[in-house]
C-alpha cells in the first residue's frame, strides 16, 4: 500500500484548501524515484514471460512447433491454445453478460497482425525472449482487408443507437440556399503514454495479486475474478502510480490473462512486460474515422439541416464505435438534423478508448465544415458560431446546466487578438511565412457513476482519504486530500491519501473525465460525516475538553477545534481524540442514488459502466465546453506548419484545484497538435502490420514544437453536474484543437486540409 505525504512546502495556506493551486502532492515521490510502479516489484520466486504475436493479419495458425523453444535453458513453459490453463469468459465493460464459451487469450484464428498466439516463460527475460525467437509457426494465410479504404471492406454495418434525427434534414438540405458538402478524416491513433504496459501476477493459493497499471481498479479486478472463476475479494490489484494510460489502462488485456495463467500453471510470480511496438498492437487505439458532412444554411449562414454520415474502423471480431455524431449533435442550433454512422471491420486490433473518444473526431468534422460555411458566405467564422449558438441542447431539448461557451469565445477572443485577423486567406504574411488565424469550439460531456470513499481521523490527528480510484497524473491525490481537508478543516499537510488498490471502497473508471467530480463527491460526504462525528464526540463524551464548556456548537478550522461561546479556547484534533480515548473515526460513504444506496452489494462487487448516467439524464444537459483561438505560420517554400500562437477559453465548471486543470488542459492541447500534424498510425496495407510502430516513427509531439499556450477558465459553479460544481477537465481541451489549427492553415494558405494530420506535402 502506498501512502502520499502532504507534509511538503506549498504555497500559502489558502492553497490546500478546494480551489486552491497546490502543487502536485505525489510530485516528490515521482521524482526522487520513490513511487512504486507496477513493474518494479520483484516477488520472490518471479519468472518472466514473453508473448509471441501473429505476423500475419488474417488467417489461422495451423502448427505451432515448441520444441526448440522447449529444450532451451530455463524455458518453464511455452504455452500455447493448446496446454493453457482454460479460464472462462468475462461480463464486459457495459455490464452485458459473459459468453458461454470459454476465453482464450492466445488465438488461433488471426484477424490482425500483433494477435498474441503463444508465450514463452523463462527464469530471465532474456531466455525467454531468445527462446519464444525458437518457436516456430506455420499459418495458413488469407489476405488482409487492412483499411476501410480497401474496396472489399465495404459500407460496413450501421450502429443504430448512433442514429440521432430531427425535423427533415435531407428535405431541407434540398432546399436550402447555401449548401456545401465534405469528407473528413482522422487516421489510426494510438495511445502512447510514457509508460508501457504489462503485469506481474502472483498466486499465493486462490488468492491473486496483480500489479498493473490501471484507470479502473474496480473493474479490471472483476474481470480477473470472473476469468478465473474467483471471488472479486481474492484479486487484489495494486496500481498507485501509473505513467499515463489516456484510455488504454481501463480494461485487463489478453495479455493479463497470458500472464495469470502462467502463474497459476507454474505457481510461481509472473511478470509480463508489453514492448513499445507491442504497444501499437495488444490494445486499441483510436480508429481511423471518415465523416461526411453536408450544411444546409441561409445566404446570412444561419444553419438550416445538417446531414451527417460517418463510419469508423473496427476488428473483424468485434464492435468498437467512435460516436462521432457526439458534437455535431448539440453544437449548433439547427431545426433539422439527421446523423448516422456505421462501423466497418478491418484486420486491426480492436480499437479502443483514447483521449475524448468520439467527441475529439466528431469535432474535428463539424468544426472545419463550420468554418468552410462561414468562407461560403462570407462572414467571420467566430460570428458564425455565435449567430448558431445553441441556447439549449439541440437533441435532448433541454436546458444546458451550464454553458459558457459564449463567455468563452469572448475571452479567448480578446485575449488572442482577434479582432486583428484580416478576412481573406493569405492575406496575413511575415517574410517567408503565411500567417492564419483559425478558431474551433469543443466540448465533452459530464458523466456521473456512483463512487465510495472512506474517511478516517486517526488519533494523532492525522486525516487519512482512502479510495481505488487512481492517479495517472491528472491530480486525484491532491485534489482528494484538499477535498477532506476543507470539509473537516485541517491543514493540507496533516491529510494522507490512499489510492490505486482494490482493497479501499470501491471507485469507478477513471475514464470519461468523470473522477475528479465524482471523488471529490464521495470524499466531501464522507469527511463531513467524520466530522459530524467527531464533533458529536467532543460534545458529549465525559472526557471530553469541550464537555466543561458545555458548547454544544463547536467550529474546526486549521485542526483546532473551538466554540464560539468561548472563542479564546482551541483544542488540537489529536488532544480531542486523546482525551475521549478514541483511536480512530471512520466514515465510509457512497454517492450511490438513494434506492440503491442501502442494497449496494451489486455495484460494490460489480462495477461495470452500467451504473453510469447519460448526461442528459435528469432536468439538464451538462457539458463542459471550450474554444481554441490558434495562430499558425506556414513556410511558403516548404509548407511546414508550426503553432505560434494559441489561446483556449475553457468552462469545466468550478475547478478544485486551478493549477491542476490547467495543466490538464495543456496536456491535451498539445495531444491535439500532435494529431493535428504530426500522429498517424500507418498500416501497411498488403499485410496489416503498423509500420510506425515506435516512437521514433509514430510522432507526437516535443517541447519545441509547442508555442506558449495561454488557457483562461470561464466556468462556474454547477452542482446540477457535480456535488462539487466541477465539470469534466481531463479530456476537454483536446477536443477542438485539430479543426482550430486546420482552420488556421486555411486561412494562411488558401488549402482546406479535411484528413489529419496536415502534413508539408499536403501543402505543397
Ligand atoms: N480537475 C479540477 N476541477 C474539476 C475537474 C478536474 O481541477 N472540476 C482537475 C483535477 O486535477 C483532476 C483532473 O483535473 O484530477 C482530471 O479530472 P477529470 O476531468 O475528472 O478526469 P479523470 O480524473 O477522470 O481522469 C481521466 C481523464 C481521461 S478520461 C484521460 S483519457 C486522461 C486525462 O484524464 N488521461 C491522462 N488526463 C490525463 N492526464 C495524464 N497526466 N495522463 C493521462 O493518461
Ligand atoms: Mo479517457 S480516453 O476516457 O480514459
Amino acid at each position: 500500500m502506498t501512502i502520499v505525504d502532504t507534509k511538503m512546502k506549498h504555497g500559502d495556506a489558502s492553497d490546500g484548501l478546494l480551489g486552491g493551486r497546490l502543487a502536485r502532492i505525489d510530485g516528490p515521490v515521482k521524482i526522487t524515484g520513490a513511487a512504486d510502479y507496477a513493474m518494479e516489484h520483484f516477488p520472490e520466486g518471479m519468472v518472466y514471460a514473453v508473448v509471441i504475436d501473429s505476423t500475419i493479419a488474417s488467417g489461422r495458425v495451423v502448427a505451432i512447433d515448441t520444441g526448440s523453444a522447449e529444450a532451451y535453458p530455463g524455458v518453464l513453459l511455452v504455452l500455447t491454445p493448446d496446454n493453457a490453463l482454460p479460464i472462462k469468459s468475462a461480463t464486459d465493460w457495459t455490464g452485458a453478460p459473459p459468453a458461454e464459451a470459454p476465453f482464450e487469450p492466445l488465438a488461433r484464428e488471426v484477424t490482425f497482425a500483433g494477435q498474441h498466439i503463444a508465450a514463452v516463460i523463462a527464469e530471465t527475460f532474456e531466455q525467454a525472449t531468445a527462446a519464444a525467437a525458437l518457436v516456430k509457426v506455420t499459418y495458413d494465410e488469407t489476405a488482409p482487408i487492412s483499411s476501410f479504404d480497401d474496396p472489399r471492406s465495404g459500407e460496413g454495418f450501421p450502429i443504430d443507437m448512433m442514429t440521432k434525427e430531427w425535423g427533415d434534414a435531407e428535405a431541407a438540405l434540398a432546399i436550402a440556399p447555401v449548401r456545401i458538402e465534405q469528407e473528413y478524416r482522422t487516421p489510426r491513433e494510438y495511445n502512447v503514454p510514457i509508460e508501457p504496459h504489462g503485469l506481474i501476477a502472483r498466486w499465493e493459493g486462490d488468492m491473486l495479486t496483480l500489479w498493473e497499471p490501471s484507470q479502473w481498479i474496480d473493474g479490471m479486478s472483476r474481470t480477473y475474478a470472473e476469468w478465473f472463476g474467483i471471488p472479486f475479494e481474492k484479486v487484489r490489484l495494486l496500481s498507485p502510480y501509473i505513467g499515463g494510460g489516456f484510455g488504454s489502462k481501463a480494461f485487463p488485456a489478453r495479455y493479463g490473462a497470458v500472464a495469470a495463467i502462467a502463474a497459476k500453471m507454474l505457481d510461481r510470480p509472473v511478470k509480463l512486460a508489453i514492448t513499445r511496438p507491442q504497444t501499437f498492437t495488444a490494445f486499441g487505439g483510436r480508429p481511423a474515422t471518415r465523416q461526411t458532412i453536408a450544411l444546409g444554411a441561409t445566404r446570412e449562414g444561419k444553419l438550416l439541416s445538417i446531414v451527417h454520415r460517418s463510419a469508423n474502423e473496427t476488428s473483424m471480431d468485434d464492435v468498437a464505435v467512435e460516436p462521432l455524431g457526439s458534437v455535431t449533435s448539440i453544437m449548433y442550433a439547427v431545426p433539422n438534423f439527421s446523423s448516422r454512422q456505421n462501423i466497418v471491420p478491418v484486420n486491426t486490433v480492436k480499437p479502443g478508448a483514447l483521449r475524448a473518444p468520439g467527441e475529439n473526431p466528431s469535432a474535428f468534422g463539424i468544426e472545419c465544415a463550420i468554418d468552410e460555411l462561414a468562407y461560403e458566405v462570407g462572414i467571420d467564422p467566430l460570428d458564425i458560431r455565435l449567430l448558431n449558438y445553441a441556447e439549449e441542447d439541440p437533441h435532448a431539448r433541454k436546458p444546458w446546466s451550464t454553458r459558457r461557451l459564449r463567455e468563452a469565445y469572448a475571452a479567448g477572443a480578446e485575449a488572442f487578438g482577434w479582432a486583428k485577423r484580416s478576412p481573406s486567406v493569405r492575406s496575413m504574411r511575415e517574410g517567408k511565412q503565411l500567417i492564419g488565424y483559425g478558431v474551433a469550439a469543443g466540448t465533452y460531456p459530464v458523466r456521473r457513476t456512483p463512487g465510495e470513499a472512506m474517511v478516517r481521523i486517526l488519533s494523532n490527528g492525522t486525516i487519512e482519504v482512502a479510495s481505488s480510484g487512481i492517479d495517472m497524473g491528472q491530480g486525484t491525490y491532491t485534489i482528494l486530500a484538499q477535498t477532506a481537508a476543507e470539509a473537516i478543516g485541517v491543514p493540507v499537510e496533516t491529510v494522507v491519501v490512499k489510492l490505486g488498490d482494490s482493497s479501499l471502497p470501491r471507485a469507478p473508471v477513471a475514464g470519461g473525465s468523470q473522477l475528479a467530480n465524482l471523488m471529490t463527491g464521495a470524499v466531501h460526504v464522507a469527511a463531513l460525516a467524520a466530522r459530524d462525528e467527531l464533533i458529536g464526540l467532543a460534545i458529549n463524551d465525559q472526557n471530553s475538553p469541550f464537555r466543561d464548556l458545555q458548547a454544544n456548537t463547536l467550529t474546526i478550522e486549521g485542526g483546532q477545534m473551538s466554540s464560539p461561546r468561548d472563542a479564546g479556547s482551541s483544542v488540537a484534533i489529536a488532544e480531542v481524540m486523546r482525551r475521549t480515548g478514541r483511536d480512530r473515526i471512520e466514515a465510509l460513504r457512497n454517492t450511490l442514488p438513494e434506492n440503491l444506496r442501502n442494497k449496494d452489494d451489486h455495484f460494490r462487487n460489480f462495477t461495470t459502466i452500467s451504473t453510469m448516467l447519460s448526461p442528459t439524464e435528469g432536468d439538464y444537459s451538462m457539458h463542459s465546453w471550450c474554444v481554441h483561438f490558434v495562430e499558425v505560420r506556414v513556410d511558403v517554400d516548404f509548407g511546414t506548419v508550426r503553432v505560434s500562437r494559441m489561446v483556449s477559453a475553457l468552462d469545466s465548471g468550478r475547478l478544485y484545484n486551478p493549477k491542476l486543470a490547467e495543466s490538464q488542459w495543456k496536456g491535451g492541447i498539445i495531444m491535439g497538435i500532435g494529431q493535428a500534424l504530426l500522429e498517424e498510425g500507418l498500416v501497411d496495407q498488403r499485410n496489416g502490420h503498423v509500420m510506425n510502430n515506435n516512437l521514433g516513427d509514430y510522432l507526437v509531439p516535443t517541447n519545441a514544437d509547442i508555442p506558449d499556450l495561454e488557457v483562461i477558465s470561464v466556468g462556474i459553479p454547477d452542482t446540477n453536474a457535480s456535488i462539487l460544481g466541477g465539470k469534466a477537465v481531463g479530456e476537454l481541451a483536446i477536443v477542438g484543437v485539430a479543426p482550430a489549427i486546420a482552420n488556421a492553415v486555411y486561412h494562411a494558405t488558401g488549402i482546406r486540409v479535411r484528413d489529419l494530420p496536415i502534413t508539408l506535402e499536403k501543402l505543397i
